[in-house]
């Protein structure tokens, strides 16, 4: 019996060395010391051997149950003490995290897709500033103080003879102020209007367009904004221009395409009419060319300007033009 309890806590010893695992442990504890398990077989023995080795057997059994128990305690320790330092092992095989890919909001996408079309016409890209001169944003395209279109309500004034932009226009203004005919430019950008409704943000973004140069006519702005519509909407997509009226622009144009989402048979986006106003148009009124100091009877030029929201809205389907301005990834994530 006692030969048998040293043979037994010899090999036991053995392979608790070899433990890597809690769960491995507690398997061999119970082989050894569970309900079932060997050396607790083993000492339900001791009471049925003769009287003379009970007592020796005894102390054996109980020496051998105390190491097995104190050495399962210090490999649990062992194990345990070993776990901190495993997090600071990194498995260098495990493929990367990976990183969160942003990209460009669809107003700037759409800015990006209107300008590379005139700049493959040979248009040239101009900025200027957003808080602009009352004289560049009204005065020198033919809006006088009292004029009815630059409505206070319409405008964000920073003093008296400052104001937000309310439309691209100034960009030219600057630029016709600065430089001879020819000018082809095209102006992107920010602007701004006291006007915030389910169909108004009082910031939204516009493309102007200027072309000015000797003997240009109302069929170049024809084709021009032809050629446009039909890069940016597709080939097919019919289109018409209707007279209208700007104050720096004469004669005046809107331009209309077939309804994107009816085919021009009439919905309640094109309210059945079965047309969509996507950008105004015209020949630069003359009586701009006084302020940036052309001469009217040498040169002629046409102009046109389109909001980029509702180009977006019209390209993608999208009905509500607050969508671009709350930053709901699960809608931005879609361009
Ligand atoms: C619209 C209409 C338009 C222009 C903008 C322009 C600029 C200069 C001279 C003459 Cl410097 N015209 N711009 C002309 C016609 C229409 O915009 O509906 N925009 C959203």
């Amino acid at each position: 019996m006692i030969e048998q309890l040293i043979e037994l806590e010899k090999t036991a010893l053995k392979e608790l060395d070899a433990v890597k695992d809690p769960s491995e442990l507690e398997k061999l504890r119970i082989s050894y010391l569970g309900k079932k398990g060997i050396l607790t077989s083993l000492m339900r023995k001791v009471g049925t051997l003769p009287q003379e080795q009970r007592a020796d057997a005894g102390r054996v059994s109980n020496l051998v149950k105390s190491n097995l128990s104190r050495r399962i305690k210090e490999v649990i320790e062992g194990i345990e003490s070993l776990k901190p330092d495993q997090s600071a092992f990194i498995d260098v095989t495990l493929p990367g995290r990976k990183p969160l890919r942003g990209h460009l909001h669809p107003i700037t996408l759409v800015i990006q897709e209107v300008c590379q079309i005139f700049i493959k016409m040979g248009f040239k890209i101009v900025k200027g500033p957003n808080v602009e001169l009352d004289y560049y944003n009204f005065e020198a395209l033919n809006l006088p103080k009292d004029h009815p279109a630059r409505d206070m309500q319409d405008t964000f004034y920073v003093s008296d003879n400052v104001v937000l932009r309310t439309h691209t226009s100034p960009i030219q203004v600057r630029t016709m102020e600065s430089q001879r005919p020819p000018v082809s430019i095209i102006a992107p950008g920010k602007v701004y209007r006291r006007d915030s409704d389910v169909s108004h943000t009082p910031m939204f973004h516009q493309v102007e367009g200027l072309l000015v140069d000797k003997q240009v006519s109302l069929g170049d702005l024809k084709g021009t904004l032809t050629s446009f519509v039909h890069q940016m909407f597709g080939s097919d997509t019919r289109i018409r221009f209707r007279p209208s009226f700007f104050p720096f622009t004469e004669p005046s144009a809107e331009v209309d395409i077939q309804c994107v989402i009816c085919g021009g048979k009439g919905c309640r986006t094109c309210s059945q009419s079965g047309w969509l106003e996507i950008l105004g148009s015209g020949m630069v009124d003359p009586e701009v060319y006084r302020f940036v100091d052309y001469d009217p009877e040498l040169y002629s030029g046409f102009a046109f300007g389109m909001g980029i929201e509702r180009i977006a809205m019209l390209k993608y389907g999208i009905d509500d033009i607050q969508l671009f301005f709350k930053n709901d990834m699960r809608f931005l994530k879609q361009f």
